[in-house]
């Protein structure tokens, strides 16, 4: 029987660098032959072989309801009746703006664009020409699009100023971003004391999803905090991934409660916000937002941004995750995923933690949680590769790569856990032979 993943793969890869439009979909870090989805339904999807799947991916977080909820499905065709783009203002996004402010509180406006990449890359240039200065922190193991400014690592000694992760990307270009350890409070505070009154803002993602998933403590998101406050540097929180989908405020209404009166002054969001559609917003408050063209001198634009289409599906995708109790049960699904991987990891004998927040996990095959990437890395990439491939072949699809997170959809059954739950516990059962 011929392999239709395969094949489309050979074609796909002649025409497409890598055959892929997104790197990780190529499976390079874990190895084998991406799976070619031709249709999805629920917490499924099925490849080009008929191969059904339990999809702890979801488009990388957006589709937190599951594949083809009906009463989004419906929005989306009935909006593409009415036109697909205009290049001019409409109803819906007036209405997704005042959602979103509405669900964000420390947000008093939003510019809808079509890609987390866009939103981060626009932020970075509204903090520094709201704030007249350069430099911008961000944290190693965290991903913000890939925008020049933002696609650096550390330097060989942490906290010295990024060298591009990227070819094209000039030096100069990132001469101004500053990468720091994550969760590092004495790098923080020496990085604002030498250079505190030229930081335009801190970038950062308050529950790290691109190192599959570490927490900012709560006395370094403080820090940030309080540093920002101290010298005028706007603090920008990258909710692309968290947004919608560790809570319905996002991770910020989870800090709120543990920080009083804690807030963000900006805020990058995508993914859930679009429904599976191109998407994305940034936000803050009004004396900042109002930088912004037409009324401001930071430009920014975009042909399809507030897309008809794209806003009707993300309007009808908040409208279901807002119904009392949404969140409730879907963090108290992901939470049985992650204590089921557990107990069956305990139960082999392998090392094994996790963590989850809302719709949002992640696990790691080592004894205790990273506070960092320099502990994330330590992985070893060989035994979770082996861990995907295992998961693969039983139906369960998770992250290629070990340094991403996972996804659990209000479509994820019992069922769908139990049936994961079981694969994970024969290959476990693989991995410490
Ligand atoms: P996009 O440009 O891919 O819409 O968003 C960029 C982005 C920004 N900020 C955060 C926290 C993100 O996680 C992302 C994108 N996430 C990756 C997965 N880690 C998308 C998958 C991909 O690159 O194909």
């Amino acid at each position: 029987m011929t392999d239709r993943n395969a094949d489309l793969f050979e074609r796909a890869k002649t025409l497409i660098p890598g055959g892929v439009n997104s790197p990780v979909r190529a499976f390079r870090a874990v190895g084998g032959t991406p799976r070619f989805v031709q249709s999805a339904q629920g917490a499924h999807f099925w490849d080009a072989n008929g191969q059904r799947y339990i999809d702890y991916i979801g488009s990388w977080g957006p589709m937190i309801l599951g594949h083809g909820h009906p009463a989004v499905l419906e929005a989306v065709q009935k909006a593409a009746v009415d036109g697909f783009s205009f290049g001019a203002p409409t109803e819906r996004e007036v209405e997704l703006a005042e959602a979103i402010v509405e669900l964000v509180p420390s947000l008093e406006m939003v510019r809808l664009v079509s890609s987390g990449t866009e939103a981060g890359m626009s932020a970075i240039r509204l903090a520094r020409g709201a704030t007249g200065r350069k430099k911008i922190i961000k944290f190693e193991g965290c991903y913000h699009g890939h925008a020049d400014a933002l696609l650096v690592k550390a330097g060989s000694g942490l906290a010295t100023f990024g060298n591009p992760t990227s070819a094209g990307v000039p030096p100069e270009v990132v001469q101004h971003t500053l990468v720091l350890a994550y969760n590092n409070v004495a790098q923080l505070e020496a990085a604002f004391a030498e250079h505190g009154s030229d930081i335009a803002c801190l970038m950062i993602e308050p529950i790290a999803g691109n190192m599959n998933f570490v927490r900012a403590s709560v006395p370094f998101m403080k820090r940030c905090r309080e540093l920002c406050t101290q010298h005028g540097a706007l603090l920008a929180f990258d909710e692309v991934m968290t947004g919608f989908r560790v809570a319905l405020g996002g991770a910020q209404s989870v800090y709120a409660k543990l920080i009083p009166g804690f807030e963000p002054d900006m805020t990058v969001m995508g993914k859930v916000i679009g429904g599976g559609m191109p998407l994305a917003a940034f936000g803050g408050k009004r004396a900042v937002m109002e930088q912004l063209a037409p009324l401001g001198p930071v430009y920014q634009a975009g042909t399809l941004s507030g897309n008809p289409v794209a806003t009707a599906c993300g309007l009808a995708t908040l409208a279901q995750i807002r119904q009392p109790g949404f969140f409730d049960a879907l963090a108290a699904r992901t939470r049985s995923l992650v204590s089921g991987l557990k107990a069956a990891a305990d139960a082999e004998g392998l090392p094994f933690c996790g963590d989850s927040e809302g719709g949002m996990f992640g696990f790691f095959l080592l004894p205790e949680l990273p506070q960092h990437y320099q502990a994330v890395m330590k992985t070893e990439g060989a035994k979770f590769n082996n861990l995907f491939h295992g998961l693969l072949d039983r139906g369960v699809y998770i992250a290629p790569a070990l340094y991403e997170a996972g996804f659990v959809s209000a479509a994820h059954s019992e069922q769908d856990i139990a049936e994961t739950v079981a694969a994970a516990r024969e290959v476990f059962r693989q991995l410490v032979r």
